[in-house]
């Protein structure tokens, strides 16, 4: 199947964006979130589906555990703002088909329209992935008050793995070289626009709003069972003994990597051959990139960037 070519970045309201974020952008800021929504946000590449995958185990794994099997997780979390009409999903993408499991009915189609779909979930809570930057978001999540887990990345690290990600999927612009694409990086001219801005319009937000758990990767990483505990107490969850094992095992990295309704390979857009998408999932792996140069220029930009914010990074574990 023929591919569309892929989509240019432009400025949309001071942030760099594709078609693909901003074609429903009515629909998407007039979207109704319930009280009872979860918003997994943010910026690419820094765990989003790795908190989705988590929450999806928590909620669902015991009432529907065909779920996990059957429906592929960019289904059971839908993309908020994601919209591309006649998009191939998979290899029989473009065969309509519904499938019922558990208590979810679920119809595969050849496109990917976050609001659709998510008006059309029968489950609940539901859970919405987002990249949007704070000021981005439609006003009904902070009207409804609805529970939102912002997930922040180091930055050397995301530039590493979104460069890799551009590399393999046909719905991001053209990468470039990983050197005019780190300058881009620094530049915010990225699909979501600049991190620097991201990350800290997320925290300042979260110091005077309560329904927002501000998490780092790298604590994930770190200490997984710790982050799981703040997870359960934001969300007001006692999981069993049983269910906290279950989502402890799937959710390792290795594991989830194995599981096609996870991993990204059901997505004709994503190239394989040349990058995974679970890619390595560590703290770290930007110094197998950044030479001595490139450390030392990306480092004085970003004391300049970050010099009015208390959010601290870590870039090695
Ligand atoms: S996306 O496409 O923007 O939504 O990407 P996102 O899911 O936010 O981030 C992808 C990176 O998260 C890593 N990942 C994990 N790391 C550790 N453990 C688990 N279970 C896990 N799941 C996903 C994934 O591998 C991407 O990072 P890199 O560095 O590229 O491997």
């Amino acid at each position: 199947m023929e591919l569309p070519a892929r989509p240019t970045l432009f400025d949309f309201h001071g942030v760099s964006m594709t078609k693909y974020f901003t074609d429903n952008w009515d629909n998407i800021q007039n979207f109704k979130a319930r009280s009872d929504d979860i918003l997994i946000a943010t910026y690419p590449k820094a765990g989003n589906t790795w908190v989705s995958y988590i929450l999806d185990l928590l909620y669902f794994s015991q009432m529907s555990p065909d779920r996990r099997d059957q429906i592929p997780l960019h289904q059971r979390v839908p993309f908020l703002e994601m919209h591309i009409p006649g998009f191939p999903l998979g290899k029989s993408s473009s065969v309509a088909c519904c499938a019922q499991v558990g208590i979810i009915v679920v119809t595969c189609h050849s496109s990917l329209l976050g609001v659709d779909e998510l008006n059309q979930l029968t489950t609940f809570p539901r859970i919405i992935k987002t990249h949007l930057p704070v000021h981005f978001l439609p006003k009904s999540f902070w009207e409804q008050n609805s529970k939102i887990i912002y997930v922040a990345r180091n930055a050397k690290d995301t530039a590493v793995s979104y460069f890799h990600f551009d590399r393999m999927n046909r719905a991001q612009p053209e990468p470039g070289d990983w050197s005019s694409y780190l300058q881009r990086f620094m530049e915010g001219k990225m699909v979501f626009g600049s991190w620097y801005e991201h990350v800290t319009g997320w925290w300042e937000k979260k110091q005077t709003s309560s329904n927002i758990l501000y998490l780092f990767y790298e604590d994930l990483i770190e200490d997984t069972d710790k982050e799981l505990c703040r997870l359960y107490s934001f969300l007001g969850l006692s999981p069993t003994v049983e269910l906290k094992k279950q989502v402890r095992e799937k959710v390792l990295f290795d594991n989830m990597k194995k599981d096609k309704m996870a991993n990204g390979s059901r997505d004709e857009a994503f190239d394989f051959k040349i990058s995974p998408f679970m890619r390595k999932g560590k703290v770290g792996d930007w110094k197998n990139h950044f030479t001595a140069q490139q450390d030392e220029q990306f480092n004085e930009d970003y004391e300049r960037k970050m010099k009015n914010t208390h959010l601290q990074f870590r870039t090695a574990l």
